[in-house]
């Protein structure tokens, strides 16, 4: 069956549908997860025996009320089965390699109020699993199934995730007691096997990223209507939805202008997209669609009123510099620290060119004047999780020094591994303020900055692919100057090239 179009062609601004979604990926996903655990179990002399066990994630209403969050499911669990409903178990037996999916079980009042209740057979059929229950019935299946064991032994997923501090919840039913529990093991194997995406994840994330990328291009050609911030975002919210059947984005929306672009972490709820454009501000715009559960991460940095001051021009081109000095050097075997040092050395290069700093870059690098500039990691592993999990396992350890130890992940490259590189260059008073009255920086720093103290920043955001020789950009934005402003102008994307 041909995938429907959403909107004729004629009529659509997308090119894009959504495509379908191939459910065996997550069959995949089980199968390299078990290889890998029978692989541990069997080098530490273990027996191959027990279940890995995952509760899904839990439906949720708003503080006391009964209005019900939209449900967006625990990654983990979405790597394994896929699953887009709350309130589920899912187990996968290590002796066979069959899986088994734990439905709750619905009261008669759900088909009145939220739709048909689904049986078993469906849910079968959907995941694509060898069997399905009800949740109530878990004790009872997992030791029907574990060949007569008194307490068979489970793997619960307990571990740290380095970017939040928080750990993940392992499963948790009744009669539990009746188990042997394990909770070291799967964790650290579960979450490499996320780092290194498959074909099936890699067109998903691809998708996620074509639609995200005409999303920005989208809000390019229409910031020129904008008076608000906010009227950025919802530009993108819209076509990620309406084209691509994006319920969800990777993370909170971005849509700085003006100086709020020094603020990282720009658009919660205190700080909500809400300023009035001026002429002559920057945008820094960082949004991201999700696609059945995998990411994508876009930063497009662009003037408003579509054209770039001399000034706005020396900063973006010292970004895009480094995001592409990055780019060209990316492939297995390199050092994630080391292009963050690459991606800091172009910056300050170009500010030095550009007659804002003063003197040896060497000596800036030492002094980790680069870290003023850009205090947060070159990039970071994405996926299910705009920060995928996995980028400082065991052996693998946090730099310490100023700006390093912003990275999420210290790991050297991997074919397989999707990883966000996103140089940025802001003007942050609590960093530069200090560093200019430093006895040991002062001298780095040229009058000239003065005047871009309420410039703001700039970031250039692209998702990358690592192949086995280099790297392949699925990020599919206008990033040169001329190409931004020739975009914004309403030229086509790509630029078609004039035959000569
Ligand atoms: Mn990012």
């Amino acid at each position: 069956m041909p995938t429907p179009l959403l909107f004729k062609p004629s009529t659509s601004p997308s090119r894009l549908s959504p495509p379908m979604i191939p459910m065996e990926l997550h069959a995949l996903n089980r199968d390299k997860l078990v290889r890998s655990i029978r692989e541990h179990l069997v080098s530490d002399s273990l027996p191959v025996t027990g279940f890995v066990v995952l509760q899904g994630g839990e439906q949720k209403t708003r503080y006391c009320t009964d209005h019900e969050e939209l449900f967006r499911q625990e990654s983990y669990f979405a790597y394994l089965f896929g699953v887009k409903e709350p309130d589920f178990f899912g187990a996968i037996d290590l002796v066979s390699g069959k899986s088994i999916l734990f439905a709750p079980r619905l009261p008669s009042s759900y088909a009145v109020w939220m739709g048909e209740i689904k049986q078993l057979t469906y849910f079968k059929e959907m995941y694509k699993v060898d069997m399905v229950f009800y949740s109530d019935e878990i004790s009872e299946i997992l030791h029907k199934y574990s060949g007569g064991l008194e307490k068979p032994l489970l793997f619960l997923l307990y571990g740290l995730n380095t970017d939040s501090g928080n750990y993940s919840k392992p499963a948790d039913f009744k009669d539990m007691e009746k188990f042997d529990k394990d909770l070291t093991t799967l964790h650290p194997i579960l979450t490499e096997c996320r780092v290194l995406k498959s074909q099936l994840e890699l067109q998903l994330i691809q998708f996620a990223n074509d639609i995200s990328s005409e999303a920005h291009i989208q809000v390019m050609r229409k910031a020129g209507e904008c008076i608000k911030e906010y009227q950025l975002e919802s530009l993108f919210l819209n076509h990620i939805y309406m084209y691509g059947g994006c319920r969800h984005c990777s993370y909170t929306c971005i849509a700085a202008t003006g100086e709020n672009a020094s603020i990282l972490h720009y658009g919660h709820a205190a700080a909500p997209n809400d300023r009035t454009l001026r002429d002559g501000d920057m945008a820094l715009l960082d949004m991201g669609g999700e696609f059945h559960f995998y990411g994508s991460d876009i930063t497009c940095s662009f003037p408003i009123n579509g054209k770039f001051t001399s000034d706005q021009c020396l900063i973006y081109n010292a970004v895009l510099k480094s995001h592409d000095a990055v780019i060209s050097k990316m492939q297995p075997g390199v050092n994630w620290v080391d292009m963050h040092k690459l991606a800091e050395r172009t910056i300050l290069e170009s500010l030095k060119t550009g007659g804002i700093l003063l003197g040896n870059v060497d000596e800036m690098m030492v002094k980790r004047l680069g870290a003023i500039f850009m205090p947060h990691g070159l990039g970071h592993l994405l996926g299910l999780d705009t920060h995928d999990p996995g980028g400082y396992p065991e052996g693998v350890e946090r730099p310490k020094e100023r700006g390093l130890k912003s990275l999420r992940t210290a790991r050297k490259l991997e074919e397989g591994m999707v990883i966000t590189v996103e140089p940025g260059c802001y003007f942050i008073d609590p960093l530069l303020i200090p560093a200019m009255e430093d006895s040991e920086t002062s001298k780095f720093f040229h009058e000239k900055i003065n005047g871009f103290k309420n410039f703001g920043g700039i970031r250039i955001e692209s998702n990358l692919y690592v192949t086995n020789d280099g790297c392949q950009n699925l990020s599919n934005c206008p990033r040169e100057t001329w190409e931004i402003e020739a975009v914004m102008a309403g030229a086509p994307w790509p630029i078609e090239k004039k035959s000569e």
